[in-house]
């Protein structure tokens, strides 16, 4: 299995990490601390060399209760950010964003992957996926970012997120996205309980049986604070590495973090591992 666009190829036979890159000012966990190119470009030099593959640069906030960002505005951010980015590292580049617009001001310079957290349900996104050819993350969401944690309800999770991904596949492939080009997330901490986040973690290896990469993005999430009792985002990297190993143990092949170095480091115990089978 691999991701690829534009002469870039990503293997996804050992899994991969991807490091966030904010650029939103009121940014969860990195409190917007990296909100100018130079800054942006450091921060994500240094993932690079800590062992991120891919940089998923950002420019709205989408934790639970975040407003809105502007079109505008979310251009501003973001596409400065990526073109630092393209020219100075050799990393693939993916955007958080729901936008076709910003996704298609993005590829012009230099992303790579089609990070939607609303599974490309906003209108055009679809058609602007299958005309740029791009691969995309479809991730699952149980209403929208301002409410969704309000009464998160399910009968049964894994089925009904399994279910949703299934069709936003099957609307994704008859919009003409190639079945190569789609990565799916089952979307930690949107309309989820943590025992919902739990219940879905537990059965990742049944997405990843889907025959799709599966990208696992728990990082520094309020389902880490609820099993560790840590309040502080930032505090809660331990518990993050944790979740990240256990999903790339479940089969996925792609994890989302803030702490590149730390993840790293467990995926090369869990790599020597692998290796120690082979004779
Ligand atoms: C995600 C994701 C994302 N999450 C993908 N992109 C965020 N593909 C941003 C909390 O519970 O899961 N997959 N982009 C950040 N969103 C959240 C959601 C942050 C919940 C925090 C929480 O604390």
């Amino acid at each position: 299995m691999k991701i690829s666009f534009n002469h870039k190829v990503l293997k996804l036979d050992t899994p991969q990490i991807m490091g966030i890159l904010n650029v939103t000012p009121d940014s969860f966990s990195d409190g917007g601390k990296w909100d100018h190119v130079d800054k942006a470009l450091e921060h994500a030099t240094l993932m690079v060399k800590q062992g991120a593959t891919i940089i998923d640069i950002g420019g709205e906030s989408t934790r639970p209760g975040a407003k809105a960002v502007p079109l505008e505005e979310e251009l501003k951010r973001v596409i400065p950010a990526v073109e630092a980015i393209s020219k100075n590292l050799d990393v693939m580049i993916s955007i958080d964003t729901s936008q076709p617009i910003v996704m298609q001001e993005a590829v012009k310079a230099g992303a790579h992957i089609w990070n939607d957290i609303r599974a490309l349900r906003l209108e055009g996104a679809l058609e602007m996926a299958a005309s740029l050819q791009v691969p995309v993350i479809l991730m699952h969401m149980q209403g929208d970012p301002k409410t969704m944690q309000v009464n998160p309800h399910y009968t049964d999770v894994v089925k009904e997120v399994k279910e949703f991904l299934l069709q936003r596949v099957e609307d994704a492939l008859k919009a003409g996205i190639k079945k190569e080009n789609i990565i799916l997330d089952l979307g930690f901490g949107f309309g989820k309980s943590p025992k919902h986040n739990y219940q879905l973690l537990d059965h990742m290896q049944e997405f990843v049986d889907l025959g799709y990469p599966v990208l696992s993005a728990l990082s520094r999430k309020s389902m880490i604070g609820a099993a560790t009792q840590i309040e502080e985002p930032n505090q809660r990297v331990v518990g993050s590495v944790a979740g990240a190993l256990l999903s790339i143990e479940r089969g996925a092949q792609l994890v989302r973090v803030h702490d590149v170095e730390e993840t790293r480091q467990a995926f090369d115990v869990y790599k020597a591992m692998l290796e120690s089978r082979k004779d």
